[in-house]
């Protein structure tokens, strides 16, 4: 092996692990779904799995898309044996921790779709992290019916 190419492989190399480094404290985001939209309604719900591996707690501060209008994070609560939804100004995920987003519980409402969600296709979703910045995650539409959960009203 000529000494350029060794360098140009240790260059390769260290770049690589960079990269490996870099990922091991953003944040992983596992099992992305959104809800296929019933009708022309132009309200849905992504979740997905939160995992924080950097030393230091993190919080999800926004999420965005192309595809709606406005994106708002929830969590949902009894009361009184109703579901309620409201706004959360942040989702937190602790140190080393993860968090779920799942129907019934934590979620990124799709507001304002610009046209209905179809099981098979995707969304693109950017997430702003406090601390680990941005991340982009590919969501899969799932059928409406994926997972039982109450209906959404605004
Ligand atoms: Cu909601």
């Amino acid at each position: 092996m000529s000494r350029l190419r060794t360098i140009a492989l240790s260059f390769a190399l260290s770049l690589g692990l960079a990269a490996a480094a870099a990922a091991q404290t953003a944040p992983a985001v596992e099992q992305p779904w959104a809800r296929a939209t019933i009708g022309n309604s132009t309200v849905s719900a992504a979740y997905m799995i939160l995992r924080n591996p950097a030393g230091q707690p993190d919080r999800l501060l926004e999420a965005s898309t192309p595809a709606a209008g406005r994106v708002e994070l929830h969590t949902m609560t009894m009361d009184n044996n109703v579901m309620r939804m409201r706004r959360v100004d942040a989702i937190d995920v602790a140190a080393g921790g993860a968090t779920q987003l799942r129907p019934g519980g934590l979620h990124v409402m799709l507001m304002d779709l610009r046209q209905p969600l179809r099981a098979g296709e995707q969304l693109q979703l950017t997430l702003r992290f406090e601390r680990a910045g941005t991340v982009q995650v590919a969501v899969p539409v799932a059928a409406a019916n994926a997972t039982a959960a109450p209906a959404h009203r605004h």
